[in-house]
């Protein structure tokens, strides 16, 4: 068997590799459950979303897919550091080894399946036959589920190994030699180096860097990305002749294009910030949506369905609550950056609220419905 005595794969750098990832782990969890719970609420939390802060999904989703990046150098890392004790032999000394062996098992394969699962979404590349959203939520309880549990088992050894100067309990000397500090130095510039070259993707003062993120904040037409083009959604022309906005309520009616037009225009600066990592301020203007729930007679608790021209498509349907719904910057826009819609970006007219994700901020939208 080989032995490994080198002080890189001693337990103190797995500890101070270890809490890096642990962090990493833990503001990714937090934001995807945040993430999940804002796209796809249960019944009794979705009319108490609340529509402020704006850029709280902004900030949120971001800081998802920067700590998710950020986690896989910090993974390969930890797992180099300790992979000469998942060869110890015999495999098994005893239930209780055995049952923690399992659960490392559990807990680095639930990692690598989530880091790539979500790496792999941002580009929109889905390379395998089940949905990404239900899977990648489940996977992420059981990658917290098998966290906490390897983190209770080692406490004692985490406890032993955090701080510089240990006990002389260890077999190797716990103060940090150079070798250690040049791996944790060279850690520590991987993370900086993935972070700086994907973060500009939605924190835009960054956005020179982004050199690896799939998505320019700056790229698109009308100076923003665009995720489902009117092609890949076949809305290819809309005629703004026969196009109608049909808002269903108490008291129902149509709208042409020139007399929602007709309406107050209000402007208003909100980011798109889409789950998959990349977000953009920008100006919109258009008509409020509460000013059209008023007008159908709408209840003000009412909760509203947003239908779109497109025939198929996850999201051609979406439902919003009454916070988003009653907020006086919650538009149907017709407007962005001062210029008509263009067809990519939802024309004649889209849904554009405040701290939601991207993909509630429905394009190309025909029919509004009281519910
Ligand atoms: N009808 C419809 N609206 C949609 C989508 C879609 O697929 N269909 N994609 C959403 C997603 S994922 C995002 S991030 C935003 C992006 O808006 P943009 O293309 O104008 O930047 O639109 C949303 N609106
Ligand atoms: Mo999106």
């Amino acid at each position: 068997m080989p032995s490994f005595k080198g002080r890189l794969h001693d337990p103190r750098t797995a500890t101070a590799v270890g809490r890096w990832l642990g962090v990493a782990i833990a503001v990714c969890f937090v934001t995807g459950v945040i993430s999940h719970l804002l796209q796809k609420p249960p019944d009794w939390l979705q009319q108490e979303l609340p529509p402020r802060p704006v850029w709280g999904y902004r900030l949120t989703q971001g800081l998802h897919v920067a700590s998710g990046i950020a986690a896989i150098p910090l993974l390969m890392a930890k797992l180099w550091t300790v992979y000469p004790r998942l060869f110890v032999w015999p495999p098994a000394r005893s239930v209780r080894h055995a049952l923690e062996r399992l659960s490392i098992a559990v807990l680095v394969a639930a990692a690598v399946f989530q880091l790539f699962s979500g790496l792999l979404n941002t580009v929109q590349w889905y390379p395998w036959p089940f949905a990404f959203v239900p899977v990648h939520f489940a996977v992420a309880w059981v990658l917290v589920g098998a966290l906490l549990l390897h983190i209770a088992v080692k406490a004692p050894e985490i406890k032993a190994h955090w701080s510089r100067r240990s006990p002389g309990t260890l077999e190797l000397p716990a103060e940090d030699g150079p070798d250690r500090r040049s791996f944790l130095a060279g850690v520590a510039a991987a993370v900086g180096a993935v972070t700086l070259v994907t973060v500009g993707q939605s924190f835009t003062p960054l956005k020179r860097f982004d050199l690896l993120a799939p998505r320019h904040p700056d790229h698109g037409p009308q100076g923003l990305p665009v995720n489902r083009t009117a092609a890949a959604a076949r809305v290819t022309t809309v005629s703004t002749e026969h196009w109608r906005l049909t808002v269903a309520g108490p008291r129902p009616y149509d709208l042409t294009l020139d007399e929602l037009r007709a309406m107050p225009q209000h402007t208003v600066t909100l980011p798109i910030a889409c789950v998959e990592g990349w977000s953009k301020s920008a100006q919109w203007t258009g008509v409020r949506i509460r000013d059209l729930l008023d007008r159908a007679g709408a209840p003000p608790g009412a909760l509203l369905r947003v239908v779109s021209l497109e025939k198929r498509g996850a999201y051609r349907i979406m439902e919003m609550g009454r916070g988003y719904a009653r907020d006086p910057v919650t538009l149907l826009a017709l407007r962005l950056n001062g210029e008509l819609l263009s067809l990519d970006h939802g024309f004649p007219a889209r849904i554009i609220a405040p701290n939601r994700p991207g993909v509630l901020q429905t394009k190309w939208v025909t029919r509004l419905e009281v519910l």
